[in-house]
């Protein structure tokens, strides 16, 4: 499939944050090599005068999340931490959107859209595509995707650059194939250049 990138399209890069990669708190297998993959995204939507976003998990201390909070995670991502920060090797512009999600003690965002201004940002330019990929297809990449169909966005996902957890085996082919019977179109680089 060919498709061509506009500035009215965006780009959505779901959590790339030092505690989702390898040597982190809640690593995510492989996750670092999704990352040059990206930054050749991030070229062809800077070229095209295309936003980018990226969001970050941004959690309080006490985010109920955590399991010594009662939740199912490592902490994680707590914000103002280096597990939080995204890392040197990702070149975002520096008019990247940052959207930060779970912020908030008692409330989970797996979702780049809950409890942010993400929606708002983008119909404020236009946008109507969004080109999704990152940390963890099975968590955090799928609920954006889903977010993102939800609202009414043409939305694809990146297979190539995106990785999963699979807490459970199979966990990342389930989530995409949630996506795609959803309604989300699965591409990789070779599709937009
Ligand atoms: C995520 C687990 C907990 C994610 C965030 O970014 O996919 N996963 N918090
Ligand atoms: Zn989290």
């Amino acid at each position: 499939m060919k498709v061509k990138i506009s500035f009215k399209d965006a780009l959505i890069i779901v959590d790339v944050q030092n505690d989702f990669l390898p040597g982190g708190a809640l690593p995510v297998p492989h996750g670092d090599e999704i990352i040059p993959v990206l930054n050749e995204y991030i070229e062809l939507f800077v070229e095209c005068g295309a936003p980018v976003f990226a969001t970050r998990d941004w959690h309080p201390e006490d985010h109920f999340s955590f399991k010594e909070n009662g939740g199912i995670w490592q902490k994680h991502c707590v914000r103002g931490t280096k597990g939080a920060e995204i890392p040197l090797e990702l070149r975002l512009p520096l008019d990247t959107f940052f959207i930060n999600k779970g912020d908030r003690p008692e409330l989970e965002a797996y979702s780049g859209f809950q409890g942010t201004l993400l929606n708002d940002l983008l119909k404020e330019r236009g946008v109507k595509r969004v080109f999704i990929g990152g940390l963890a297809t099975d968590y955090c990449v799928k609920h954006t995707v889903l977010g993102a169909l939800n609202l009414g966005y043409t939305t694809f996902f990146l297979s190539d650059a995106s990785k999963g957890v699979d807490l459970n085996p199979g966990d990342s082919e389930r989530a995409i194939a949630e996506m795609l019977s959803r309604g989300a179109i699965s591409i990789t680089l070779d599709d937009l250049k």
